[in-house]
């Protein structure tokens, strides 16, 4: 008698749900639900199951078709392709996320109840997404642009995204405006560009005409706007908000993330050329530094203060516009952020991630700011355009870790719907959840009086001291850097009207800074000053904004460059990557082909790029190490000659072993130029690393008029 098939045996109810992939992938190891291809690797089947024989060839009549719509595997993969597409954030469109964890320090239940802040050492899973604002999804990573530093923060008593950027003020202060700004700098709808941008006139036309954008536009004209890494950006929850403790007593709050490795940015002329070199600069950069097992870091740190500091201030810090300086207001520390792994699939975590800054825990809590109270209400609403169903939350990245039960049911791609047969409250089935008035949320009980109106606040009106502050707290290098953003963001509009609007802005924030934009731009009467609405004060610089005034003195999560041919001293390049690596930062080789070079003692070494593929400006730092003869043959070529004079020109410091100044000479550069040329020879590597703490040698810039 011929034997019964197997039956394939059901999930046990305790396993996860069975997934299509997990059918394939995960549970194969028990045979159940797949037959194992020949060579082990499991059988490709139908998304609904069924084993596919051929996925070459869709099913015809003979061998010349037509094509029989009764090919189902064929229409079911075409049918998904088709739809693989979502939209992409109408902002923040382009964006990379990794995981990680929070660690909190020590209890801060004096000021909040927030179950993660209890316990000194907690762990709370983290998901991070850094983005740009403007550009769409595949828009290149060095624009000029704020970025976003979107971070979700998986509590035991539900989700917390922390919905911040790395400058710590916006554009506007009521959410009433937000599409107008986007609008301004987003392509010109009538010709479908510049994409990622705003170096155009509508950004500038709508800038110039709202005077509140000041302080940020300088922040977005300064070094923070073109960072060198994620990894070296702070992070700023930007608004006000509240911590509630046990006794509901509230303390204001105000969120900063500082980067354990210092801050950087890279120059504009260098942004550009990476743009081209490697549009996903940032992205290769997270990946690489988590791969390699570099795992960034930040610091929380809180600005905390009750109404009388509030009150006491010359600005309303519910004003999303201004900050809170941090010689008036240190931060505290109050935990750390790292991130040590990145997502199994870029889509289902990075993209479908839904951050919300409604998504707050007993104990933390909102301020009046008109626009966090405006993006309250815009963030639930695009997931559901975004993500097409109410059911987002139920999306593996989406969900919190905590246990969470409510009767919300049914809708698309419903997961998990209550079970049992009532599913509302009050019931006397004594079925489902509970609300909990000691645990749930609380409002925190702010007293709100007044008419209705629409109305800015008069506490809102100084548009310009901040701005002069932000300034006048940078270095000369830095505020040179601001004069160029502008003369090459106005100098790139096409109505004159623009560019002079915006330099009587200027002239109210700073009479200098409006000379040097002017000058550059070949203005050569300035306007009238724009009229502020109260006069500018003269505020204190606050040298926590400068970035050079806060560098850490280390070249760790950096990376050098070496650019090595023929004859070079192998012995050498060794001595440099161990005094590299043992600094904590990375070294990768270029040579005239990937193949490599051949070294003085014969030994054949492979490059990571060949040196059309491996610009300078995707260096921190970069060393030349070949014979004469090797440097004269790289001569001819146009990308080495570049290489050594971008590293020039960005102030870079560059070691070279002797042989390579022919190839100094070919692009100009003097071997002892200044003190970022280090001639290098066996033995005398840590002298260079010594000089690349500095990471740039910025007077050779102001020198070179570059
Ligand atoms: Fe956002 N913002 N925003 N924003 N924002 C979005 O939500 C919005 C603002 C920020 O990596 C959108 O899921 C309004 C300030 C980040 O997924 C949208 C206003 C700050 C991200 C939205 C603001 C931010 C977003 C688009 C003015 C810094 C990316 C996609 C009232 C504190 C999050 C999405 C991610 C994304 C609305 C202003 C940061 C449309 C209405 C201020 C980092 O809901």
């Amino acid at each position: 008698m011929a034997s019964r098939p197997s039956v394939p045996k059901p999930p046990s109810p305790a396993s996860e749900p069975a997934r299509l992939h997990d059918l394939t992938l995960r549970r194969g190891s028990g045979g159940e639900y797949h037959q194992i291809a020949e060579g082990g690797a499991p059988t490709m089947t139908t998304a609904q199951g069924a084993p596919v024989a051929d996925d070459q060839n869709t099913l015809k009549v003979g061998q010349r078709g037509p094509l029989l719509i009764e090919d189902f595997q064929f229409r079911e993969k075409l049918f998904h392709f088709d739809h693989e597409r979502i939209p992409e954030r109408v902002v923040h469109a382009r964006g990379y996320g990794a995981h990680g964890y929070f660690e909190t320090y020590d209890s801060l239940a004096q000021f909040t109840r927030a179950n993660i802040f209890q316990r000194a050492g907690e762990i709370t899973p983290a998901f991070v997404r850094f983005s740009t604002v403007a550009g769409s999804k595949g828009s290149m990573d060095l624009a000029r642009d704020v970025r976003g530093f979107a971070v979700k923060l998986y509590t035991q008593e539900g989700n917390w995204d922390l919905v911040g950027n790395n400058m710590p003020v916006f554009f506007i202060q009521d959410a009433i405006k937000f599409p107008d700004v986007i609008h301004s700098v987003k392509p010109e709808p009538d010709r479908a560009f510049p994409q990622a941008q705003s170096a155009h006139d509508t950004f500038w036309d709508f800038i110039s005409l709202t005077p509140e954008s000041m302080h940020m536009v300088m922040w977005v004209m300064s070094d923070r706007a073109i960072p060198r890494s994620f990894r070296f950006m702070e992070g700023f929850g930007v608004h006000t908000f509240r911590l509630v403790n046990a006794q509901d007593q509230s303390t204001f709050v105000k969120f900063h993330w500082k980067p354990k490795q210092g801050m950087q940015s890279v120059l504009w002329n260098e942004a550009v050329k990476i743009n081209g070199a490697d549009p996903d600069f940032h992205r290769r950069d997270l990946w690489g530094a988590i791969q390699a097992g570099d795992f960034p870091e930040w610091e929380l740190r809180l600005q905390l203060f009750d109404q009388d500091f509030a009150d006491g201030l010359d600005f309303d810090v519910l004003d999303p516009t201004k900050l809170v300086p941090e010689e008036i207001l240190p931060p505290v520390p109050v935990g750390r952020l790292v991130l040590d792994r990145m997502p199994d699939n870029f889509f289902a975590e990075t993209e479908q991630v839904a951050f919300m800054t409604q998504n707050v825990p007993p104990g933390i809590d909102f301020s009046d700011d008109p626009l966090l109270q405006g993006r309250n209400f815009s963030y639930l609403d695009t997931q559901l355009k975004r993500l097409g169903s109410p059911n987002f939350a139920q999306l593996p990245i989406n969900a919190p870790k905590c246990r969470f039960a409510n009767f919300q049911q049914d809708g698309h791609m419903a997961m998990r719907n209550p079970t049992g047969r009532a599913i509302y409250q009050p019931n006397s089935f004594g079925i489902g959840p509970r609300e909990d008035p000691a645990r749930g949320f609380r409002s925190y009980p702010a007293q709100e009086v007044g008419p209705k109106s629409r109305l800015r606040p008069e506490s809102f009106a100084d548009h310009y001291s901040q701005a002069r502050m932000f300034f006048h707290s940078q270095t000369a290098v830095e505020q040179r850097h601001i004069v160029n953003a502008l003369a090459f963001e106005l100098g790139r509009c096409e109505v004159p009207a623009i560019r002079l609007r915006m330099l009587a802005h200027l002239r109210s924030i700073d009479e200098t800074l409006a000379v040097a934009v002017g000058d550059a731009l070949g203005v050569s009467e300035l306007p009238e000053a724009a009229t502020p609405a109260v006069p500018v004060r003269d505020l204190p610089p606050s040298p926590a904004l400068s970035i050079l005034q806060n560098s850490r003195g280390t070249f760790a999560g950096r990376k050098l460059g070496v650019l090595f041919a023929n004859g070079f001293d192998a012995a050498l390049l060794a001595e440099l990557n161990a005094a590299m690596t043992a600094e904590g930062a990375m070294v990768e080789l270029i040579a005239p082909t990937v193949g490599g070079a051949l070294s003085a003692d014969g030994t054949q070494v492979a490059a990571h790029y060949a040196v059309a593929a491996g610009a300078s400006v995707l260096f921190d730092a970069v060393c030349l190490l070949m014979s004469r003869s090797g440097a004269e043959a790289l001569c001819r070529e146009v990308a080495a000659v570049d290489f050594v004079k971008d590293a020039f020109v960005h102030c870079k410091f560059i070691g070279f072993s002797e042989g390579a100044v022919p190839l100094l000479s070919t692009a100009g550069v003097l071997p002892d130029a200044d003190e970022g040329m280090v001639e290098l020879a066996s033995g005398s590597p840590q002298g260079f690393v010594d000089s690349c703490r500095r990471l740039r040698l910025w007077s050779r810039e102001l020198g070179s008029g570059a």
